[in-house]
């Protein structure tokens, strides 16, 4: 039995991240592709000559061709531009189409059977090119956003009350964009509301919902507040291990609920979009989407949410 074999397209910041998560966490052997010649030979070599250190057992290679891709079981995208100070991820879709469409292309062409997770931003829009170039059925084809959207959420949650992160679990839903949906009613500590210990915390009420949709709010703006700190480019720890987790999922058949960018066929009042919604991630990709009931508010950030989605995919005259 060989080793699963994962396949990043973009070997730029999180590109980088991602082949060392992958080498450390022994998930397979690892294709770097770029375009950029000796930029994905170059950070191959240098994360494979530490595997003594690490303790890893894997194969890596840096390429510039998609024939090295073939036979891949996952192939991660982060192939296109990063947002710079005072940009939306909207701005970037005119050039990052174009990378995407290549890259679409040389995926089908040369890793026909691979469930692939695209990064590359505008997300939700990018999700989509993908797939209509592909082909491939939409459970094959999703995103990765709300991982990293809602780790920040049960981060900032985390901080507030003081307690680990790992006791903390928070979802955002909807597009990638400043009209997210974090579910603030099914945020929890080990099962506690988080509203109901804000409220044991400040004694007063109108105070807890303050803290909670500051909260929210920064969740919402969190991208941009690393981009703001860089200036030269934006998040690539954290894109890089949300997107680990959702491929270790698959390539361990974990089937692990984790927030996707997921194509939706009347799910959630949707129809016909990519949006961030629960799903169960194994060796199938997208194996279910978990449906619940939203409450009223809910349900009109998400419609929100999902229009601005649906501009931006729209304008892409598929
Ligand atoms: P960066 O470090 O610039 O890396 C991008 C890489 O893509 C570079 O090495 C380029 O050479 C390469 N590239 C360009 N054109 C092609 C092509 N045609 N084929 C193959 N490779 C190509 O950017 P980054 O790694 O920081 O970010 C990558 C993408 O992820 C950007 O679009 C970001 O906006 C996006 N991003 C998404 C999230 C999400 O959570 C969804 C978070 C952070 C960044």
């Amino acid at each position: 039995m060989g080793r699963k074999k994962i396949s990043l397209i973009g070997g730029g910041q999180i590109g980088g991240v991602l082949a060392q998560l992958c080498a450390l966490r022994e998930l397979g052997d690892v294709v770097m592709f770029d375009i950029v010649e000796g930029l994905p030979q170059g950070k191959m070599l240098d994360i494979a000559e530490v595997g003594s250190v690490d303790r890893f057992d894997a194969c890596l290679k840096g390429t510039n061709s998609y024939e090295d891709i073939k036979d891949s079981d996952v192939v991660i995208v982060t192939a296109g531009l990063p947002r710079k100070p005072g940009m939306s991820r909207d701005d970037l879709i005119e050039v990052n189409s174009k990378i995407m469409t290549s890259v679409a292309e040389g995926i089908k062409a040369y890793a026909p059977n691979s469930i692939v997770i695209v990064i590359s931003n505008p997300l939700d829009a990018m999700v989509t090119l993908c797939q209509k170039i592909t082909g491939f059925p939409y459970s094959r084809v999703i995103g990765q956003a709300g991982v990293l959207d809602s780790a920040r959420f049960i981060t900032f949650i985390a901080w507030e009350l003081g307690v680990s992160v790992k006791d903390v679990n928070a979802m955002t839903l909807g597009g990638h964009g400043d009209d997210m949906v974090p579910l603030v009613r099914y945020a929890s500590v080990n099962g506690i509301p988080v509203m109901e210990l804000l409220e044991n915390k400040y004694k007063d009420k109108a105070k807890a919902k303050e803290v909670m949709d500051a909260m929210v709010k920064r969740t919402r703006g969190a991208g941009g507040e690393v981009v703001a700190l860089l200036k030269t480019g934006s998040a690539f720890y954290s894109p890089a291990s949300s997107a680990i987790a959702m491929a270790e999922s698959i390539l361990k058949d974990s089937k692990r609920v984790l927030p996707t960018c997921c194509f939706l066929q009347g799910e959630f009042g949707v129809n016909g979009y990519y949006v961030g919604v629960p799903a169960v991630l194994g060796e199938k990709g997208v194996e279910q989407i978990l449906e619940f009931k939203l409450d009223a508010e809910e349900q009109e950030m998400m419609d929100k949410s999902v229009a601005a989605v649906k501009g931006l995919v729209d304008s892409m005259k598929l």
